[in-house]
């Protein structure tokens, strides 16, 4: 069974590390152009088996249905400074031809119940295999890194609690989202006004040098 999941993942496996080098890549290209980066960090994962088997259960997703029927298994986190950045991520990936959007998931405007935010996009993603091509899902979710703070805490918390909060915790823990989204709205607000100062300042010099 071992060598069955071995043969299973390694697709994945190759998704999740093409497409984590290709994210890397993009933000080098932000960084040469000496303009904004919108990309922090990325990570990826493929899902331990252990996670697919208690998914499978859960969603009654039979072996047969596995590659269709889980969108996660391969999985790449992009990290960014701030809420438009992922916009702008979402209409980079759009444009691209080496993977093909089929479903976007917008936890930012539509924050889960829990509190958490994220902007989810599934893809198919062809791998070279030395069978042939092979293409799979993957999800790449993209966050601030204060959203990827508040999950990261919240996803640690689960495993203690099981998904079963005391409700104090759950109301706190959705009082902290919030707090973190407001933390990304003074950022992007502070941001504009640092934005526009810049070019107050540079339409001030380039008067000045004309004199
Ligand atoms: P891991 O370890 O991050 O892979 P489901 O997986 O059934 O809950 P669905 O519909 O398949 O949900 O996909 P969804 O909700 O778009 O994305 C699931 C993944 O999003 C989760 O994967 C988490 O990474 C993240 N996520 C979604 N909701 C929450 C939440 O309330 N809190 C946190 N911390 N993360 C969330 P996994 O498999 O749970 O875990």
């Amino acid at each position: 069974m071992e060598k069955e999941w071995t043969r299973f993942l390694l697709p994945y496996e190759q998704a999740v590390s093409e497409l984590t080098a290709k994210f890397l890549a993009l933000k080098e290209q932000y960084v040469i152009t000496k303009k904004h980066v919108p990309i922090e960090f990325v990570i990826g994962r493929v899902k331990p088996v252990a996670s697919i088997l208690e998914k499978m259960e859960r969603r009654h997703i039979a072996w047969g249905e596995l590659a269709q029927g889980m969108e996660d298994i391969a999985g790449v986190r992009i990290m960014c400074q701030f809420v438009a950045d992922i916009y702008q991520l979402v209409e980079v990936m759009r444009q691209r031809k080496d993977m093909h959007i089929i479903e976007e998931r917008d936890y930012i405007a539509n924050k889960k119940a829990s509190g958490y935010r994220s902007y989810h996009v599934i893809v198919e993603y062809p791998v070279e295999m030395l069978t042939g091509r092979k293409t799979v899902l993957a999800e790449i979710q993209i966050r601030t890194l204060a959203m990827n703070f508040w999950a990261t805490i919240e996803h640690s918390l689960n495993y203690k609690y099981q998904g079963v909060f005391p409700q104090e915790l759950k109301q706190r823990l959705q009082g902290a989202a919030e707090a973190a989204f407001r933390l990304d709205q003074e950022m992007s607000a502070i941001r504009e006004e640092i934005k526009e100062a810049q070019e107050a300042f540079s339409y001030y010099r380039h008067n000045e040098k004309k004199k």
